[in-house]
């Protein structure tokens, strides 16, 4: 008996520690790199051929390449709203697409993934696209403005402050206006032009690229913008070099950071319109600007990487690599990205794109790389960017609030099949359902095409149920002939979502 129990013992001490072994906590660097409108079939490694991305492949082919990896929203703010607070977009109002001067949507004293980092030892720092909202209200570009990145657990933050297609056009350097001239100083209005300046409607003779719909305000760089802006002149950014600053400056970041583990948020700006490729990847697509700036984008991807093995830390360094939503050709401007997209599929075999309730608006490329621990892998688990908050705590071993956020860490490191099992999916604050190989659309008002990028919304007024697994293209709606399973997932919906869920009653 006594020798029993000492063996039991033994036992229990020694799962104890293959137990303690395998949730050890670790703080290797943690990098996102996170693309603005890469679609699902926008990289070769998701099945691409009419273009190659051999950089961005790496990454899928020698990482966890995600099959069902989503955002949460089918556009930029509510997408990076989910993945930095790990909070449902749909349950913030404020969460949608954001003019470039409007306040900052994340509470200062909310939880989010860089606070949370920051924490466990992190340093932490943004590079590229904010999109949240900067100030608490009628900002003043030319003082320190606050808050904004910096307020929310950035402890460095180089960024655009809304999109690349509305103004202010300049870079925020940690709250300041880079490169600002105090005697030229910068007004933002959203509402009305200021006295005497160009605008894209009334000087089209003054633009470089045509605007096909919106975008016809303020002219910068010849580039026709979203709101209107005056003065700042030196600090006006170069569109065609953006990308390459962009990387340098997370390149300089990575070089800078030795003595404590760090967090990057590389947010790069393509393939959002506008398109501007720096002449050197000019034509090197044959699909006209779109292409090309994939393919610039991709180079920066392989630039990025090289310098964290010049560092010494690409194998103590795991990148996330994902999109903020589906792909959009015409979302403003006339740049050929339709009339050259030849036998290119940007949304792969998904249905809808930017802007939709339908697959491709929330299914995304979805990446994950660590080099010399991530065994490659093709992974067919639900995960989502919003995951990232509570997968990320659990493997530094930090407490987190994770709201809606699931721990996915086996999952995220190959470890696991075992995904959601369930997401609730946002186009322009109107839900859908998706669990398992389901899909329920529930019944929204708004026109089945988004009227100006001629992107298949999946709004409409009757439900609509998909089952993925037979019809991956969403063609056959099967609401009618199968009112049990309808049901049995509107309860499910519900549950989460709320009885309020539809738009077709107010
Ligand atoms: C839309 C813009 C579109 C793009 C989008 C935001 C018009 C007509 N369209 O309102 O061009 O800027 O907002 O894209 O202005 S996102 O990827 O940041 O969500
Ligand atoms: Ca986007």
């Amino acid at each position: 008996m006594h020798v029993l129990r000492r063996i039991s013992f033994v036992i229990g001490l020694l799962s104890f520690y293959i137990l303690a072994e395998a949730i050890k906590p670790v703080k290797p660097n943690i990098v996102i790199i996170y693309f603005d409108d890469l679609g699902y079939g926008d990289l070769s490694a998701y099945g691409a051929s009419e273009i190659q991305t051999p950089n961005m492949d790496v990454l899928a082919n020698e990482g966890i390449k995600f099959s069902h990896g989503y955002a949460t929203s089918s556009t930029c703010t509510p997408s990076r709203y989910g993945m930095l607070t790990g909070v449902y977009p749909w349950r913030n109002e404020k969460a949608r697409i954001l003019p470039g001067s409007a306040p900052l949507i994340i509470n200062t004293d909310q939880e989010t993934l860089p606070k949370m980092l920051k924490r466990a030892g992190y340093q932490t720092a943004i590079v590229g696209k904010w999109h949240l909202g900067l100030g608490a209200g009628n900002v003043d570009w030319n003082k320190h403005i606050t808050p904004g990145p910096n307020e929310v657990g950035f402890d460095h933050a180089y960024i655009l402050a809304a999109t690349q297609d509305r103004v202010p056009t300049v870079y925020i350097d940690n709250g300041y206006v880079a490169g600002l001239d105090a005697n030229d100083p910068i007004s933002v209005s959203y509402q009305k032009n200021f006295e005497g300046e160009a605008t894209g409607k009334d000087n089209p003779e003054l633009t470089t690229m045509k605007w096909h719909h919106g975008h016809n305000n303020s002219i910068v760089n010849g580039i026709p913008r979203i709101g209107y802006m005056k003065g700042g002149e030196a600090a006006k950014w170069s569109d065609v070099d953006m990308a390459d600053h962009f990387l340098k400056k997370a390149q300089d970041y990575v070089r800078d950071q030795k003595a404590k583990p760090f967090f990057l948020y590389y947010a790069l700006q393509q393939p959002h319109v506008p398109r501007t490729p720096h002449p050197r990847f000019e034509g090197k697509s044959v699909m006209g600007p779109r292409g090309d700036v994939i393919l610039e984008a991709d180079w920066c991807i392989g630039e990025f990487m090289k310098t964290l093995e010049q560092e010494g830390i690409l194998d103590n360094t795991l990148i996330i690599f994902s999109s903020d939503n589906g792909p959009v050709l015409n979302d403003g401007y006339y740049d050929e990205a339709i009339e050259k997209l030849g036998d290119h599929t940007p949304a792969g075999q998904l249905r809808g794109g930017k802007y939709s309730l339908f697959e491709a608006g929330t299914r995304v490329p979805f990446m994950v790389y660590w080099k010399g621990t991530v065994k490659p892998k093709v992974s067919d688990a639900m995960v989502c960017q919003m995951d990232l908050l509570a997968s990320l705590a659990k493997l530094v071993g930090e407490e987190a609030i994770v709201g809606d956020s699931e721990d996915m860490l086996s999952a995220l490191l190959g470890k696991s099949n075992k995904g959601r099992k369930s997401l609730i999916i946002e186009a322009n604050a109107k839900t859908a359902y998706r669990t398992g190989e389901w899909v329920l659309i529930p019944p929204h008002k708004g026109k089945p095409l988004s009227w100006y990028s001629n992107v298949e919304t999946a709004y409409s007024e009757e439900f609509q149920l998909y089952n993925l697994k037979d019809d991956l293209g969403q063609e056959r709606n099967l609401a009618e002939s199968n009112p049990d399973k309808l049901k049995a997932l509107l309860k499910e919906f519900e549950a989460i979502r709320g009885k309020e869920y539809s738009t077709i009653n107010n």
